[in-house]
Formats: structure tokens, sequence, C-alpha cells
């Protein structure tokens, strides 16, 4: 799908979007598994709404897992709302809003369509995915999100205060999100970089700090571990299964492909698992992460994994970073340990294979 080009002027495009809706009652809709670059967009998203009138709400369907995450709802009290896709309450909601995502990678995403609510605004920086048509869209390939909702604080969308403690909040999560999203600012274009000296100000460094030097979890250890006994490098293209996690575990698959990327003669790293919830629904969860200018991760992965029968690709990315997630269906689900561990390795060798064809290399 061709990219579409942000509106000529986003800001003053988002502001009619927002004027004239005192009194609704908006759905912010997070990916499932929200990243602090995401739950940032959403906090001001809030903010910009409730400036207007309009009451809104962060919602996701999966979970918050990673130790920085967590470290940064709470620090910043940030209110998130988690629902499985049955759990919305019907009419509740008069419009929603995608931010770092599009629909594609939200469990919630049918509901809301079922339901009618009127899908207002998707402000991304990933590819075009083409599974919603929103009323404003404003899609630019910045290093982050939060980058670009910077820019509409800057251009008087919401004139950040030193003396709120909401607009400090709010400066810091955007700071966290855009440092996140960059790896430290080494992918961040110029619109990053021009947010983050915008919202310098306005930050609370102790916070911040804090926020980045929440230590690894027990289990994320053992699953980097295991990532590292797992791996398999072919051209310099490492892949690694680590079999099941829980829900509350998934955020480990990228924390462990960050730390197979640094392996020298390693220039992209693929994690994949099973990721179980507790509804016994299953899905492969894999995370990529390259420093490879040529590798493209949202055309690779569609290349290599191809889509769903209802015509969505199992994955896609951004610069240097993608995801994919492949639902298990009918297999899904706890057996007897054999059964588990047959399983596991079916699916193991089917996503090596793929990976390995892909580069060209024919597994013996
Ligand atoms: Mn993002």
């Amino acid at each position: 799908m061709a990219n579409t080009p942000p509106p000529e002027n986003p800001s003053a495009a988002l502001m009619v979007l927002l004027s004239g809706r005192e009194g609704e009652r908006h759905a912010v809709v997070l990916q499932d598994f929200p990243d602090p670059d995401a739950i940032s967009c959403g906090f001001a998203y809030c903010l910009l709404a409730e400036a207007n009138g309009i009451e809104a709400e962060m919602i996701y369907g999966g979970r918050i897992s990673h130790q920085e995450n967590l470290a940064l709802i709470n620090l910043l009290d940030i209110e998130l709302i988690r629902y499985t896709p049955e759990a919305i309450p019907p009419g509740r909601y008069q419009g929603a809003v995608f931010v770092d995502n599009q629909g594609t990678t939200s469990a919630l995403t049918e509901t809301l369509e079922q339901q009618n609510v009127p899908i207002l605004a998707i402000v991304d920086h990933h590819n075009d995915q083409g599974r919603l048509t929103p009323l404003f869209l404003d899609l630019r390939p910045v290093g982050a999100c939060a980058s670009i909702f910077a820019e509409y604080l800057s251009e008087g969308l919401l004139a950040l205060k030193p003396s709120r403690p909401d607009h400090r909040r709010l400066a810091t999560a955007l700071m966290h999100g855009i440092v996140s999203d960059t790896e430290a600012m080494v992918h961040a274009k110029s619109l990053d970089f021009k947010a983050a000296a915008f919202l310098e100000p306005f930050i609370d460094k102790e916070i911040l700090v804090t926020i980045l030097h929440q230590k690894r979890s027990h289990k994320v250890m053992e699953v980097i571990k295991l990532a590292l006994a797992n791996r398999v490098v072919r051209d310099g293209l490492c892949l690694s299964g680590v079999g099941y996690l829980r829900a509350e575990e998934r955020d480990a698959i990228p924390q462990a492909a960050d730390f197979l990327l640094t392996e020298e003669n390693v220039h992209t790293a693929v994690v994949y698992g099973v990721v179980r919830s507790a509804n016994e629904h299953e899905a492969i969860h894999g995370s990529l992460r390259t420093t490879k200018n040529t590798l493209g991760p949202d055309s690779f992965l569609k290349e290599t994994l191809g889509k769903s029968d209802d015509g969505s690709y199992y994955g896609g990315g951004k610069a240097m970073a993608g995801g994919f997630e492949i639902p298990l269906g009918f297999l899904s689900g706890q057996d007897d340990l054999e059964l588990d561990q047959t399983k596991w390795r079916a699916f193991d060798a089917k996503i090596r294979r793929r990976f390995m064809n892909k580069i060209g290399i024919e597994e013996a």
C-alpha cells in the first residue's frame, strides 16, 4: 500500500477535528502490548482532548509487561484501561483514535467497528497499513510517533506550562517515547530532535532517569539465556525460538532480540515464541531488530511470513525494527507435555525455514 501523505497542516487539521466535539468520549486505542511511544502519544491525545472538552480514555487489549513501561505508567500516574474485546461497553465511545498503530495490532479494532464507533484519527509512524479509513490521518516516517504529538503541542494545540504537573508528566512521557523508539536518538530524524528540544524545558529529569534504569526481571533474564542458547546464526541473520511464554512475559521477546543484535557479525536478530494468554489463546509472537540499512523490516517480514486467510499480514515494521503475530487457532491451548513439545518443534522449524529460505539458505 502506498504511503498516504499527511495533511498539509496536520496541527490545524487536528484542531478542526477536535473542535465542536465537547462532551464526547473518545477511545484512544493503543497496540495490545503498549510501548513507551504509544503510551505517551495516548496520554498526549487525552490532554489535547481534555483541553477541548472531550473525555478520552486510553484502552488496550493485551498486556503491559516490560519493566520500563510499568515504571512509566506508575511514576507518571498514567491511566490505561485494559479490555477484552467483548468487554467494551457498547455506546461508551463516540469516537476512536489510534496512536502509534493503525488498528492492525489491537484486538479491540473489530469490536469498535462492530459497535459503529467512528474512526476519527490515526497518528502513526509505521508504514501505511490501509486497514482503517479515519477522518484525520497523519502518517510520517519519523523515529517516534511521540515526535508528531510534540509538534502538535509546539504548534499551539496545547500550550505547555511548567507549572502544570500534568504538562510536565506529558513532556516527560513524550521524551521517554522519543528516546526509546529512536534507541537513544541514534535513529532519530530531524523532527525527533526538534521535538526533544521543544520538550526539554518541561521534563522531569529525575523521573526520566528512574524510568530508564529499571532492572530486568528474572524471567526476562531467563528468556535471554534461552534465546542465546537456541540461536542459529547464518549470514549475519540470528534466529532464535524461545518456546512458550505467558502473556505477561511477552516483552522478554523484543528484549532478547535487542540483546542478540549486540553479537559481532550479526546484523539482524529475530526472536519468537508462543505466547499463551489466560484464556488459552495462543499465538506466535516475534520481534525483529536490525542494523542493516538495506533490510526494510516491514517488507522483509511481509515477504517472509505472508498473509493470513483474511488477507492481513502476519507482520510488519518500521525502520530497524519489526514484529509479527501468528495466531495458532485450532492448535491453541495447553496439552500434555509431549504434544506441547511436538507443536513447538513444528512451529519452530517452520519459522526457521521461512527465514532461512528468504535469505537464500537451504536448511539441511
Ligand atoms: Mn512507535
